[in-house]
């Protein structure tokens, strides 16, 4: 009964589209669970670039089903947009499933989030304007709209009319924007349903059989593990669990039928979007790996923060997902340094701290504490097992690991699908 979840260590954006991929043969299903179109994920297959943003990367994969699961937030253009654009290459997509009970980003949603960032002026989060902190709060609030009451057009109308009630008056009194029409929300929606009716059902169903079945299924989180609501960088962070938790809730899988987590730890660390960032370059050195690394948003093309790779961090990671393997990727982009600064531990007011600060204050003012490494220079993107690196590379990995509480099992040499060494 394996059933593997798949996390980011960071803020996201550490691969993990690729490290689904890698596992693609292995697997039965992939269960996006959280989020919605804020997600990007890059995946280079015989030298094509997919970028996907709602579809789990498992799509890509001939023999496997995707499932988007209950804990996702749906922007249904956005769906059959992503879906024409790969049926349009040549992908089929219609093993895909979707959740009954999924969430709806309706059209009011994506206009309140871009209109709250714009009256937080300085207090912005920097979200990706795709409507989902106000669907999650609606699905919190008991106002949002499911996929399932697509199907009921009274019922939809009744929830939409609900919603908008008070939406409303909040966007007509503080916004200054005109009331949202009931009817339009509810045609606009009534207009995916056919296209729609064949991919929904009883997903949390369908995943218990499969796995009773001894299929093996991948639950891919989309953000990361700083991002989530619960156990991130708070207020700066997205509106779901993206940690391995966030896999139970979002799928209908029991926790008892996880067997192993992994997570995706970037060779350094990126950001986008507002918030503390210790170990953050505004020099050169991270200008260069922004480049080498083509550090911009999948989503919204926004050039990504960089920084050091911070080990508080992943650490942090490792114990708050129960982390059992590593994927350590984009080592390559460190190929030109002369030498690496890693951060193993913070200074917050004369004090040093191993964990993370449990105060948002501390950890913006923490400073990080580097040991430095010597780098390789050398090309090592031809590599393709441990004894290929050179030592150099090879006690960089070493170092990581010892640090972070769980093994290294695989290291990232490239984007393309078989640049990769795996280790054990
Ligand atoms: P939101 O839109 O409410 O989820 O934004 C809240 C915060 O979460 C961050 N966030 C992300 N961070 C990194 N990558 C993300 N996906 C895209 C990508 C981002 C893009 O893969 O490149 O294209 O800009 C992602 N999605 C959300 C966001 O920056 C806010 O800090
Ligand atoms: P995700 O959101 O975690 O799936 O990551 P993104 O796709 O947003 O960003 C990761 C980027 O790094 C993508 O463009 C990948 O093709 C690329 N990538 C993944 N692993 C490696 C690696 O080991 N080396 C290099 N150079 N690029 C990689
Ligand atoms: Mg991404």
């Amino acid at each position: 009964m394996p059933v593997i979840v798949l996390v980011g260590a960071q803020w996201g954006d550490e691969g993990k589209g690729k490290a689904t991929d890698l596992l693609g043969d292995r697997l039965d299903y992939v269960v996006k669970f959280n989020g919605g179109n804020n997600a990007g994920h890059t995946v280079v297959i015989e030298g094509e670039k997919y970028a996907l943003h709602l579809l789990p990367s498992g799509i890509l994969s001939p023999g496997v089903t995707p499932v988007i699961g209950n804990g996702v937030v749906i922007d249904l253009n956005v769906l059959f947009q992503e879906i024409d654009g790969l049926e349009s290459r040549g992908i089929d997509t219609s093993r895909l499933r979707i959740s009954a009970n999924a969430h709806v980003i309706a059209s009011y949603n994506r206009s309140l989030d871009k209109v709250s960032e714009r009256y937080l002026g300085a207090r912005r989060i920097g979200t990706t304007g795709r409507g989902i902190g106000p669907t999650y709060a609606d699905k919190m609030n008991r106002v949002g709209v499911r996929i399932q009451d697509l199907f009921d057009e009274s019922i939809l109308r009744q929830k939409v009319e609900a919603a908008l009630s008070f939406k409303n008056q909040v966007l007509s009194k503080i916004y200054n924007r005109s009331a949202v029409k009931p009817d339009d929300v509810v045609n606009e929606l009534l207009s995916y349903v056919e296209r729609l009716r064949p991919y929904v059902g009883d997903t949390a169903l369908e995943l218990s059989e499969a796995l009773d079945e001894g299929k093996v299924v991948l639950c891919e989180a989309g953000q990361a593990t700083l991002l989530d609501v619960d156990h991130g960088t708070y207020p700066f962070v997205t509106s779901s669990n993206a940690t391995a938790g966030g896999a139970c809730t979002g799928s209908g899988i029991p926790p008892t039928r996880i067997d192993r987590v992994v997570a995706v730890l970037k060779a350094f660390t990126s950001r986008v979007g507002e918030g503390p960032f210790p170990t953050e370059l505004h020099d050169k050195f991270g200008d260069h790996l922004r480049e080498v690394g083509q550090e911009y948003g999948t989503t919204t093309g926004r050039p990504r923060r960089i920084g050091w790779l911070d080990l508080v961090m992943a650490r942090y990671a490792q114990r708050i997902n129960g982390v059992t393997d590593f994927v350590l990727t984009k080592l390559d982009n460190y190929d030109d340094l002369d030498e690496i600064p890693v951060c193993v531990a913070y200074e917050v007011n004369g004090v040093r701290h191993d964990e993370m600060p449990i105060s948002q204050s501390d950890f913006h003012h923490a400073i990080p504490i580097y040991e430095t490494l010597p780098g390789w220079k050398e090309t090592i993107s031809g590599a393709r097992s441990f004894d290929d690196l050179p030592k150099e590379a090879q006690d960089f990995v070493v170092f990581v690991e010892e640090r972070i509480r769980a093994r290294i099992s695989v290291v990232g040499v490239g984007p393309a699908r078989d640049q990769v060494i795996e280790r054990h």
